[in-house]
């Protein structure tokens, strides 16, 4: 977690972009009905069946949007990881995340790989916070270390959510932590880290902005949704060897 990762000026645009957004309903949409996560309204016609809960490509919408995701700061904490030139996906979160209080749905433990299909299972996301998240609003929570536990296929359920009805799954989760976050601040996470979310028990929407990145040594796999749109190379810092 890395506290005022965005400056407030920027942190300001980002939110006004956000609202425009927000309000203008632009598609790709993701909507709590087509989830069905638990909280969600059973159908688009239902009572909140209209709840956005993600508006997708969120480096296509706004300049705002595509300046942070290629931003120097975050391409600097990428390529420290990966150690290579970095992509990033427009398959994978690339999206506006939203958690209403009425109809938005609690995210049950997970790893994002679940759904994801690339030569190795190594890539991060970041979250950055527009706003004030914490356990009442339906803030992220994370089980430190997870990524790198290898877990047998019976310890997720047919959705690959993690059985938290499971006794050793139950401790494991006991570590979890959720870090409070503040307007700006950034969670840089693994796609192998078991990660959760609560409803938001507020009654203001929730908005942060969240994108994936790989090494370029690590493509999506050819025929997969993971490679189904174009990625975004991130402009090199990185000096390889021998150059
Ligand atoms: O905000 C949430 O409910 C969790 C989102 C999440 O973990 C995900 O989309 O992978």
């Amino acid at each position: 977690m890395v506290p005022g990762f965005v400056p407030a000026p920027q942190v300001e645009k980002l939110n006004a972009a956000t609202r425009a957004q927000f309000a203008a309903r632009l598609d790709p949409l993701e909507f709590e009905a087509d989830l069905q996560y638990p909280g969600a309204p059973r159908s688009h016609t239902e009572a909140g069946g209209d709840t956005v809960r993600r508006l997708l490509d969120a480096y296509g919408r706004d300049p705002e949007f595509a300046e942070i995701a290629t931003s120097q700061r975050v391409r600097g904490w990428m390529e420290t990881y990966f150690g290579e030139a970095v992509l990033l996906s427009r398959a994978h979160h690339n999206c506006l995340m939203t958690k209403h209080p009425l109809y938005g749905s609690l995210t049950g433990w997970h790893r994002d790989i679940r759904y994801w299909s690339f030569e190795r299972e190594d890539l991060v996301s970041v979250w950055f916070a527009l706003g004030d998240e914490t356990v009442d609003n339906g803030a992220l929570w994370f089980v430190p270390g997870s990524h790198t536990a290898a877990f047998d296929a019976d310890r997720f359920d047919d959705a690959k959510f993690f059985r938290a009805d499971r006794a050793d799954n139950a401790a494991i989760l006991r570590t979890a932590e959720s870090p409070r976050l503040a307007s700006g601040d950034a969670v840089f996470f693994h796609c192998n880290t078991l990660h959760s979310a609560g409803k938001n028990l507020s009654d203001g929407v929730k908005f942060s902005l969240v994108y994936t990145y790989h090494g370029r040594s690590n493509a999506a796999r050819a025929g997969t949704r993971s490679a189904s749109k174009a990625e975004i190379a991130l402009k090199t810092l990185h000096q390889e060897p021998g150059r």
